[in-house]
């Protein structure tokens, strides 16, 4: 199924008016307009492989229909995003559950439809079918050197497989970590995972990097072995240039200051990227900005100062990536909903008054600090990440143009109603 420009054109056609009073509502306040529209129309999120199907619940699965059976359907899944949100020319992969087996023909069906390859996944949380040695007190942290040798190289061969696909980076996350007091030497726990890693980082191609993601519990409840973005950083720090720290989301506990976080990983150029979802308790996944959209936009207030100050490229110069999981909505709608967010947020961000903040900083201002945020965050950007998608060639609503033309009916027609993506 793909979804052709025709439909898309037919669908903008019933909303274009009211969309330019719209957005010549909101384009009139905005002092920089043209470079607002370019970053938009720049920026782009990339797709994860694992979030195509349902999926992420250690609980019962509830497959939605027309879920992608192999690699080239989720790809085709991606390019009808991407078609709708001219936001999404990425996918990322993760293997072992989505092997590249042949490269050259993947690319190019990736290509047809506009898209790329961003950073690839290892999987050392899980035993795979035949594997010798068990993951089940860790990978690159275990105390049998066996296990570790083995699990590194499960990454080599993930940079292996990247590198067919022009991938440029390799995001590590592991589950490695202890459930009771006393079931692990930390330090040493730390100083395997460390060497474990620089063998991964002696692999790396010239241009590639390594990111290393953090995550303070589950599935083990008492420690995890990269627990948060200090030991992220510890780790990249001793690592060497080619290795920073992936952020995700969900993986702090409740009520932490993530713009913070970000912030000063950004000063010290070891912030990776990030893994965009929403949770309301813990590592929830839901839609990005489903929650707590505010923190989204101070996260990004952050960003854009941050790479400002550092003179880097929004739209090329970090790993935004979404790492989320449906069980309850369509998976494709869901993926809309979050680049959207994400690109609302960003919008925001960019219509922040930077001279006037820094002048209330300075003078401790405190109240008008909080005006200038909330004057950005409080604007409807919706009409300028709209105009955005529309001169790209996107539709201006992307959900009711995949439900207009039935691309979920269409895709239990040509996969089946029972279909189970690969993942969790
Ligand atoms: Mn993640």
């Amino acid at each position: 199924m793909r979804v052709e420009q025709h439909h898309i054109d037919e669908n903008n056609h019933q909303f274009i008016d009211k969309h330019q009073r719209q957005f010549e509502y909101v384009a009139a306040d905005v002092q920089n307009l043209d470079e607002v529209m370019q970053k938009l129309a720049a920026f782009n999120i990339t797709i994860p492989s694992w979030a195509l199907g349902t999926g992420g619940t250690r609980f019962g699965r509830f497959s939605g229909g027309g879920e992608p059976r192999s690699l080239e359907e989720k790809i085709e899944d991606v390019g009808v995003i991407h078609a709708l949100n001219k936001s999404s020319d990425s996918i990322s992969l993760h293997i072992p559950w989505d092997i590249p087996e042949n490269a050259s023909a993947i690319k190019a069906l990736a290509a047809q439809l506009g898209l790329r390859f961003d950073a690839v996944n290892s999987n050392t949380f899980q035993d795979q079918p035949g594997q010798e040695h068990s993951y089940k007190f860790g990978s690159l942290h275990h105390v049998d050197k066996a296990v570790r040798k083995q699990a590194v190289e499960h990454n080599i061969q993930v940079i292996k497989y990247g590198a067919e696909l022009g991938s440029n980076a390799l995001s590590v996350w592991l589950s490695d970590g202890s459930n009771f007091p006393g079931q692990l030497n930390f330090r040493n726990a730390f100083q395997n995972t460390l060497e474990s890693l620089q063998e991964i980082y002696a692999a790396l191609p010239d241009d590639w990097k390594v990111w290393v993601e953090y995550k303070p519990y589950e599935p083990n409840f008492y420690s995890t072995t990269i627990g948060d973005w200090g030991q992220s950083l510890l780790l990249a720090n001793k690592l060497g240039p080619k290795a920073s720290t992936l952020v995700d989301l969900g993986h702090h506990l409740p009520n932490t200051n993530i713009e913070q976080i970000v912030s000063l990983l950004l000063m010290e150029g070891k912030l990776a990227g990030f893994h965009f979802n929403d949770s309301k308790y813990g590592d929830d996944d839901l839609t990005v900005g489903s929650i707590n959209p505010y923190q989204l936009f101070l996260i990004f207030n952050e960003l854009v100062e941050g790479m400002d100050a550092r003179g880097m490229n929004h739209a090329r110069d970090l790993g935004w990536m979404i790492d989320a999981s449906h069980n309850v909505k369509d998976p494709v709608e869901d993926l809309l909903q979050s680049v959207e967010a994400i690109k609302i947020a960003y919008a925001q961000s960019l219509l922040v008054d930077r001279e006037a903040l820094v002048a209330a900083q300075q003078s401790n201002d405190v109240a008008q600090a909080q005006e200038i945020l909330q004057q950005a965050y409080r604007t409807d950007v919706r009409p300028l990440v709209a105009e955005a998608r529309l001169r790209t060639g996107g539709a201006l609503k992307p959900i009711a143009a995949y439900r207009q033309y039935e691309v979920r009916n269409n895709l239990i027609k040509e996969r089946g109603l029972k279909t189970v993506a690969t993942g969790l």
